[in-house]
């Protein structure tokens, strides 16, 4: 299999931080990639038509893409039983790809769009919907976090990992102490060490 990959993006990390947590990164050859919506990579678009990372060759079929579709595929043909929580994963993935989408949005605006162009309100809902859901998350979320290791925790662990890398100052900490626990625990993993993002 082959992985369209850029060591920064918190979607491509869930599949990097699955294959170590599962001992399979062998199985997987990494491409990496400069991709964005304003300078999208034609290598990637081959194989998926809205040329965003990840996306997976798997030789056997088609391409594979979004993060979620390529962590259930591999987690069905691993065996991991990394959504062994049922619903509560899926949905615990489907918040933490959220926090992504919202900062991988700010951070867009911030690095792709001239000052002329970018508006605060808009950044701000983006960071209100972050805040909202690391709220959630440390209301709702913290006894599943504490579980069995599922795909739910690790997404949530790339969203976060990924707010403090490119918004430092969000502030996603205050109040939700219990979350920031969670997470200073979670970060230490061999996997999470393993796929730290390089300053950039
Ligand atoms: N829902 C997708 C989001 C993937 C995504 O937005 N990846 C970013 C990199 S962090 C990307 O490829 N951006 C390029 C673009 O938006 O055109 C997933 O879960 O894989």
């Amino acid at each position: 299999m082959k992985l369209h990959y850029a060591p920064t993006s918190p979607f491509v990390r869930k599949v990097m931080v699955l294959l170590h947590e599962t001992g399979k990164l062998d199985q997987v050859e990494l491409l990496q990639v400069h991709t964005t919506p304003i300078t999208p990579s034609a290598e990637v678009r081959a194989s998926n038509p809205l040329a965003k990372i990840p996306a997976l060759e798997r030789g056997d079929g088609p391409a594979l893409y979004d993060s979620r579709v390529i962590c259930a595929y591999l987690n069905e043909r691993f065996g991991s039983g990394l959504y062994a929580g049922g619903w509560d994963s899926r949905v615990l993935e489907a918040t933490a790809d959220g926090i992504m989408e919202a900062a991988v949005l700010m951070t867009y605006e911030r690095r792709l769009r001239n000052e002329a162009q970018q508006s605060e309100d808009w950044f701000e809902a983006q960071k209100g919907k972050v805040l909202g859901a690391c709220a959630a998350l440390n209301a709702r979320w913290i006894s599943h976090l504490q579980g069995s290791l599922d795909m739910g925790q690790i997404a949530v662990a790339c969203a976060l990992a990924y707010v403090d890398f490119r918004h430092p100052n969000l502030g996603w900490r205050i109040g939700n102490e219990a979350l920031e626990d969670w997470f200073t625990t979670f970060d230490s993993r061999e996997s999470m060490q393993a796929t730290r993002p390089p300053e950039s």
